[in-house]
């Protein structure tokens, strides 16, 4: 990690201004080569900017007026020295002056190396350094607020305790197991313990639903057999011609996704293929497609066609839309020779009538999805994790369960111990403790370059 990176922070394109950033412990040398200013940058003192010429080191001649910053470390971003250019943003010179810092011994960075520098300089633990590229790729305000807060240390507030609790539960297991004789452990007093720790992760793990809300939106496919209007439903919903209609059944092959706001949700809606046997290779990948879609949905809308009878291909929707939360919108209540009506659907759940065709019931499904979709609390009120916190948090209490269970079931003490370090070892990945490198650098790889 001793080499000293560079990187273009803005956007490459014309702009006002470009940020060159260089980071490591050669960077204030590396920049006096390119630098005249009216001091040396030795004497430059942390934070504070300068003005100077960038030059070219070898002719001396002057290719741009910028503004300089220095930020030593461990007071910068990445806590190592840090310099900043402020150039004219010109993807020209920006290029240029790149090209001369490479040449005297800067190299690339990689994309997120700053932020994963910061996280291995321990500026930030793993679920701040993850918060930061949220920020960046925040869609909606709810998403940048629970993002920010994510920065903050909130969930990491919430998981370290939790792991001191845990560490204080194996010491005594183990002076247990050390010292038979001497140290009498309490199975009543453990077992409470735990309960509580489980209690407390399963709180966290509430915020999982809300934060992939805010910075999602909710996933809300669009199902039912071919020709039912499914994509006349995402048009209308959508406020315009987004999705091919046709009364040619499988019509739509690939899933189309668009984002909807309902009374402030975000609702990311999902036009699927229509499910049915097909001998037809695309629209077979397209209907597996569907079917993916549904295991990811926060909600569905079943959309059923009421001029025709309930048919096997229905049945099969509702069946593998059982466990979801689902609202069947009964479509083409406009035609006059109407087969299907609301009774034999309401079996099934909640049934809206509508027609995309005149617009009617529109306003009532967006309503019922609303309903379905219940309050939602303000980002500050929430525990943010995304998802791969959640699938460690998840983890953990299967751990802790069968640490309980085998209390139950009176399991050897050694066993217990470790499970519960296997617990506090998954906790450790959030925060970054216990993360194999593997996992750090895919994480910083979805950065972008510069960051
Ligand atoms: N009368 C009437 N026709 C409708 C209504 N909604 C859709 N249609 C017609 O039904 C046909 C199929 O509509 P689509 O929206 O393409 O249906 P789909 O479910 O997306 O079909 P696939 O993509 O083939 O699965 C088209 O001819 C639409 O014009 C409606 O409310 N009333
Ligand atoms: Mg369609």
């Amino acid at each position: 990690m001793d080499d000293t990176i560079v990187a273009l922070s803005t956007p490459y394109g014309e702009s006002g201004i470009g940020v060159i950033r260089l980071s490591g412990s050669a960077s204030i040398e590396v920049a006096q080569k390119v630098f005249k200013g009216k001091r040396n940058l030795k004497d430059v003192p942390s934070h504070k900017a300068v003005f100077g010429y960038v030059i070219n080191p070898q002719t001396g001649e002057k290719l741009d007026e910028c503004l300089l910053l220095i930020m030593r470390g461990p007071h910068s971003y990445t806590g190592e020295d840090t310099v900043e250019f402020y150039v004219h943003g010109s993807p020209m010179l920006e290029e240029l002056i790149i090209k001369l810092l490479v040449e005297l011994g800067a190299r690339l960075a990689l994309p997120g190396e700053f932020t994963k520098r910061a996280f291995l300089n321990g500026k930030l633990d793993l679920s701040r350094a993850e918060a930061i590229i949220d920020i960046i790729q925040a869609k909606s305000e709810a998403g940048l607020k629970s993002s920010f807060i994510q920065l903050q240390g909130r969930l990491s507030g919430e998981i370290k305790p939790i792991m001191e609790d845990l560490k204080d539960l194996i010491a005594e297991l183990e002076a247990g197991i050390d010292f038979p004789e001497e140290v009498e452990i309490s199975y009543e007093s453990i077992k409470e313990r735990i309960s509580n720790i489980i209690e407390r992760l399963s709180n966290i793990l509430g915020g999982a639903y809300f934060t992939r809300l805010y910075r999602k939106g909710l996933y809300c496919p669009i199902v039912g057999r071919p020709n039912v209007g499914k994509s006349s439903l995402l048009n209308i919903l959508l406020g315009e011609e987004r999705a091919i209609v046709t009364p040619i059944p499988g019509t739509t092959r690939d899933t189309i996704t668009e984002s909807i706001s309902i009374e402030g949700i975000p609702l990311t809606l999902i036009d699927t293929a229509g499910i049915r046997e097909t001998q037809d290779l695309v629209e077979s990948i397209g209907v597996n497609r569907t079917i993916a879609s549904i295991e990811n949905a926060d909600i569905v809308i079943w959309v059923v066609d009421a001029s025709e009878p309930l048919m096997e291909e229905d049945l099969e929707i509702e069946k593998i839309t059982k466990n979801k939360k689902r609202v069947i919108a009964l479509n083409k209540i406009d035609l006059p020779d109407r087969l299907l009506y609301i009774e034999t659907l309401e079996l099934y759940g909640p049934v809206v009538e509508i027609s995309c065709k005149t617009g009617e019931g529109i306003d009532r499904l967006r309503s019922k999805l609303k309903e379905l979709l219940g309050s939602i609390p303000s980002p500050e009120l929430v525990i943010p994790i995304n998802s791969r916190h959640e699938a460690l948090i998840k983890r953990c209490i299967g751990r802790l369960s069968t640490a309980l269970e085998g209390i139950n079931i009176k399991f050897p003490i050694d066993i217990i111990a470790g499970e519960i370090w296997e617990s506090y070892n998954i906790l450790g990945e959030i925060t970054g403790e216990t993360t194999s490198i593997d996992i750090v650098e895919e994480i910083f790889s979805r950065f972008c370059v510069g960051k």
